[in-house]
């Protein structure tokens, strides 16, 4: 709890022991802090943080985050919403360790910290939000991938910046598993920093570079769009085929095209709503952020934080030709 909000509390209580009216309290502030602006990943969660805030009533949604995937860019934005004495930070992080700092001085002031689809380590944050558990996403990507390569072949995955939490765990995951698949050799792995144009042109490098290539791997709503465009620009649909983790309102085109088969991701609109419930349970002290605690989450039911004070959601969604309408609307 911030000290304003506390003083706020405390003199609303003396209002109402002299018997006049409670003060008005101000509203809770809560930032969701976005990887970058101007993707529609983060904005759907966006939306979801929204309703949250109107469900809660008298809580604002700071929606923001740097024009490009940098830690710098993400800690000039921490500073700024520590100067404006926000109550809580929920940020997605393009590094693990780099925000650690600014995050530290932010939950110093009394802001609550957590984070949300790509993780801070647990020393700069109170609690993480996860979409699904790691090892699970990291086995549905390669599984997307093998299942349409009944003889194998070569992979190559394509993913966002090499500093960025989720990608580097779901990617480890994958690893992991990779002796399930024999016939499956994983050639390269790119970065594209969830910037479309920079993952066009990594994966126009990958098509040139390996030209008997299957399958790639893009565990990035930006980069999985980019590469199927980029693969259906060389005209090679039916040859390579673009899976990883996409929103279906962004791929619909690339699996009406045949660049891409299948894909997965969870829901994000639940994914920003339930960071926000979070974030609003943790801030106004009717929740602390402690191993085995179960924090309820609106709609969406609760979370129960494990040793390291990380919960996961649900399992991620897959989407082909049979569903992507039915969705495209919807995220
Ligand atoms: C991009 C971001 C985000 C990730 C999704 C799947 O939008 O990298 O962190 O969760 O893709």
């Amino acid at each position: 709890m911030t000290f304003n909000r506390r003083l706020a509390l405390g003199l609303g209580l003396a209002a109402s022991l002299l018997g006049t009216s409670a003060m008005a309290q101000d509203p809770m502030r809560i930032a969701l802090v976005a990887k970058s602006l101007g993707n529609g990943f983060f904005e759907a969660a966006a939306r979801g943080a929204e309703e949250a805030a109107a469900e809660l009533g008298n809580t604002e949604i700071i929606y923001t985050g740097p024009t490009s995937t940098t830690a710098e860019g993400q800690i000039e934005v921490i500073n700024s919403l520590i100067a404006q004495r926000v109550d809580a930070i929920a940020i997605s992080a393009n590094d693990p360790d780099a925000v650690v700092p600014a995050l530290q001085k932010a939950m110093q002031r009394g802001i609550t910290v957590i984070s949300w689809d790509s993780g801070v380590a647990p020393e700069g944050r109170e609690m993480h939000l996860a979409p699904s558990s790691d090892a699970l996403i990291g086995q549905t990507i390669i599984k997307l991938a093998a299942d349409h390569l009944p003889e194998g072949g070569k992979v190559a995955v394509l993913s966002a910046t090499s500093t960025s939490t989720n990608q580097n765990v779901w990617i480890a995951e994958m690893t992991k598993v990779m002796d399930q698949y024999p016939d499956i050799e994983v050639v390269a792995t790119v970065y594209g920093d969830d910037l479309a144009d920079k993952s066009y042109r990594e994966t126009q490098g990958l098509i040139q570079t390996y030209p008997d290539l299957d399958a790639i791997i893009a565990p990035t709503s930006v980069g999985i769009v980019a590469a199927a465009q980029a693969v259906q620009d060389a005209g090679k649909v039916g040859q390579v085929n673009v899976t990883g983790l996409g929103l279906p309102s962004e791929m619909a085109g690339a699996i009406e095209s045949g660049a891409s088969k299948s894909f997965a991701i969870w829901n994000p609109v639940d994914l920003g709503y339930t960071a926000a419930m979070i974030a609003h349970a943790l801030a106004s002290d009717a929740a602390s952020a402690e191993p085995g605690a179960e924090i309820a989450t609106g709609r969406m039911g609760s979370v129960t934080l494990d040793d390291e004070t990380s919960a996961a959601m649900s399992e991620p969604f897959t989407y082909d030709a049979s569903n992507i309408d039915e969705f495209k609307s919807v995220f």
